[in-house]
């Protein structure tokens, strides 16, 4: 699959501050003079928006992680047919909060699925389509936990104890270890303004990458 516009997706376990992070991306796009389309998974259209109240709503009846991966898949089927291609398509940029990455980590690392299966469903819902850089914020479960839990309720996800988000954590390590060029790790830990100093080298990066010919 080609497309005009450019992929960037950031990731991380939880708390590890995707949200603040993904606003100062955004600026950076807009201003090297590219549309932006922000989007999140799962959710980034109605449907899927609906799939992630499923996903993160606290519920006694326990999730089974086939079905858990089936909807993740579900919904990203749908964002990426209505909402995602279509805007690579028109040349905008699209920078999106957590994509399939997530999945290899939380339903492969953290519910230990076998990553063959998410790599076949990968293939089948996107054929080619991946990321043209994966911003993977890095930090201690422990210390990310905290402070997702000082902002809200924690959803079905942070309830999770501390031995699945380290088999999360590993999950995004293997996926950078796997492919290096298509990823960029940042301590997450350091102070606002580093982590977006390192952002804003990576970002510099892959500009001069697009620059070069061919
Ligand atoms: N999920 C899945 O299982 N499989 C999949 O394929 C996909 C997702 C796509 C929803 O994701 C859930 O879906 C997720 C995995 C699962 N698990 N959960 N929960 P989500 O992205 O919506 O949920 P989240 O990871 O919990 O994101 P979040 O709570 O919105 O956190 P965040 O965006 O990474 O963090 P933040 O809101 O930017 O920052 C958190 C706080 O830390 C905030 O008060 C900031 O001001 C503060 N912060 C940020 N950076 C710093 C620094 N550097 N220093 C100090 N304080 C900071």
């Amino acid at each position: 699959m080609t497309h005009k516009g450019r992929f960037i997706t950031v990731e991380g376990t939880e708390g590890v501050g995707k949200s603040t992070n993904l606003a100062f991306v955004k600026q950076w796009i807009e201003a090297e003079g590219h549309g932006v389309l922000v989007s999140r998974e799962p959710g980034g259209t109605p449907l899927a928006e609906e799939v992630r109240e499923l996903l993160l709503a606290q519920r006694s009846e326990p999730v089974d992680p086939a079905a858990e991966l089936l909807l993740v898949f579900a919904a990203r089927a749908q964002h990426l047919n209505q909402v995602i291609v279509p805007a690579l398509n028109r040349g905008e940029w699209v920078l999106c909060d957590r994509f399939t990455d997530a999945t290899f980590a939380y339903q492969g690392g953290g519910r230990g699925l076998d990553t063959q299966l998410i790599s076949a469903l990968e293939q089948q819902v996107q054929g080619d389509l991946r990321p043209d850089l994966t911003i993977v914020l890095d930090i201690e479960p422990e210390v990310g936990l905290a402070r997702a839990a000082a902002r809200a309720e924690l959803d079905r996800f942070e309830r999770e104890d501390i031995a699945f988000f380290n088999r999360v954590r590993q999950g995004y390590q293997q996926r950078i270890e796997q492919a290096p060029e298509r990823y960029v790790q940042i301590d997450a830990g350091q102070p606002l303004e580093a982590v977006q100093r390192d952002i804003h080298q990576a970002l510099i990066r892959l500009a001069q990458s697009l620059a070069k010919p061919g």
